[in-house]
């Protein structure tokens, strides 16, 4: 966890200003030979070169790109360095599609399989594990007609056990992060089989250390027939995502997934309402309302349900990711969101409280109630909030009339609230995000976009919530 929140907050931290001086050296070159050696099968290059074209690890970078939504150079950008250094799970990644299987219809030809916990780490205790693993092969039996029976000698279809670097497969372990753990295909013998880096610290809910339910519940995907998808909300994304086991739901594509392998569980009650499968929203969705909107030190953020998108000036393709995996201690489904440069804070609203983060730690004394901003108690929410960077005032829109807050003074401005169509004029449904960028002021309404100059109050373009977010399925 220390290793991948510092890669991060490194990038965000300096991408404006040091990106562009930033120089990949032989060591990272090294690094992304064996990582694309290990999850993209790229093979040693023998004898003379074949032909003239493309070299073997810029093809094998450019499907590593392709993989994880990163922009297509065939080229070790920073981006793609960052990508690569994240943890994430050992299987390697062999498909561009979303969910996906091992091909070959590699499935258990029974539906009753046996596991058994051959070992313990120290980092948890027993029943905490046992706990975690029970929960995580529920995971799948909710959704399938897969039942779990757990023993206690001999051996089982799942065998799982801890184990650091060499642990009797051909696939060691590489110490702290990297790799957390692999799974095998459905198979007799190894198949189905899972084992965990032990020297990665696993948790049983805290968010330090790697949460054992959630790398569990990926790998017993990987012991049933699934292999990876390159859907950033599912659970078998090969990268290691921080979500509250507490309020898991199985996601939609994992659940295609697996259902196209065994079917649905027959012993489902109809009388007993399930979560809906969360759906990762869709860039190319023409209809889509975006949740909030906010600039953080250069780079663009679009906030929907638990899932945001990231942009950064040197980059074509904005990057998908949970809300959690980058702030874990972040509300989902926000309202309004805003950047203050004045004092380099991101704050996020939901409902009446407000969060404050400095790159990614949340600041003391928050979430706070959105009255600390001097906003009259009877707003319940704010629908969106916007910073100028110009005045120095932050905008908060709630119904039809929004409230100025100066940065500086730390106090609510006289005369307001005013109506939004007074200043934006042709607006005239509800505000539903704002933000400003490279000296325009965009303001959401529904799935549209209104492109404003906020000095003289000039529309100039009506554009569609994606605009920014380049649908690039074709
Ligand atoms: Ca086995
Ligand atoms: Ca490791
Ligand atoms: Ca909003
Ligand atoms: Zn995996
Ligand atoms: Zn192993």
């Amino acid at each position: 966890m220390k290793t991948f929140n510092l890669c991060i907050l490194l990038s965000l931290a300096v991408t404006v200003y040091c990106v562009p001086l930033q120089q990949v050296t032989a060591q990272d070159e090294n690094f992304a030979e064996n990582y694309l050696k290990k999850f993209f099968n790229l093979t040693e290059e023998r004898g003379p070169t074949i032909r003239r074209g493309i070299s073997p690890v810029s093809r094998k970078l450019s499907e590593m790109q392709r993989f994880f939504g990163l922009q297509i150079t065939g080229m070790l950008d920073a981006d793609t360095l960052e990508t690569m250094k994240k943890p994430r799970c050992g299987v390697p990644d062999s498909n561009i599609a979303h969910f996906s299987t091992f091909g070959n219809n590699l499935k258990w030809e029974k539906n009753n399989l046996t596991y058994r916990i051959e070992n313990y780490t120290p980092d948890m205790s027993q029943s905490e594990v046992d706990d975690s693993i029970e929960k995580a092969l529920q995971v799948w039996a909710k959704v399938t007609p897969l039942r779990f029976t757990r023993i206690y000698s001999g051996t089982a279809d799942i065998m799982i056990s801890f184990g650091r670097q060499a642990h009797g497969d051909y696939y060691p372990f590489d110490g702290p992060d990297g790799t957390l753990a692999h799974a095998f295909a459905p198979a007799p013998g190894i198949g189905g089989d899972a084992h965990f880096d032990d020297d990665e610290t696993f948790t049983f809910r805290s968010n330090t250390g790697y949460i054992l339910f959630m790398v569990a519940a990926h790998e017993f995907g990987h012991s049933l027939g699934l292999s990876h998808s390159k859907d950033p909300g599912a659970l078998m994304y090969p990268v290691y995502t921080y979500r509250n086991p507490d309020t898991f739901v199985l996601p939609r594509d994992d659940v295609n997934g697996i259902q196209s392998l065994y079917g649905a569980n027959p012993d489902k009650d109809p009388s007993v309402e399930e979560p809906r499968p969360p759906t990762t929203p869709d860039a190319c969705d023409s209809t889509m309302t975006l949740d909030a909107v906010a600039t953080l030190r250069g780079e663009m953020l679009f906030f929907k349900d638990s899932f945001f998108w990231r942009s950064y000036p040197q980059s074509n393709t904005p990057q998908q990711s949970l809300i959690t995996n980058f702030w874990p201690n972040a509300p989902t489904n926000i309202n309004a969101a805003y950047e203050s440069q004045q004092s380099d804070k991101l704050f996020l609203f939901k409902d009446q409280r407000v969060w404050a983060f400095s790159a990614y730690d949340l600041e003391r004394g928050y979430p706070k109630s959105i009255s600390s901003f001097g906003l009259p108690r009877s707003v319940k929410k704010i629908d969106a909030a916007l910073y100028d960077v110009e005045s120095g005032k932050t905008l908060f829109f709630v119904g039809s009339n929004y409230y100025s807050y100066d940065e500086a003074t730390k106090k609510m401005d006289q005369g307001f609230p005013k109506r939004v169509d007074q200043t934006f004029s042709g607006l005239t449904g509800k505000v539903t995000a704002a933000f400003q960028y490279r000296g325009f002021t965009y303001i959401y309404s529904g799935p549209y976009m209104f492109e404003y100059s906020l000095r003289t109050g000039r529309l100039f373009r009506v554009l569609r919530n994606s605009y920014f977010l380049r649908c690039t399925n074709y």
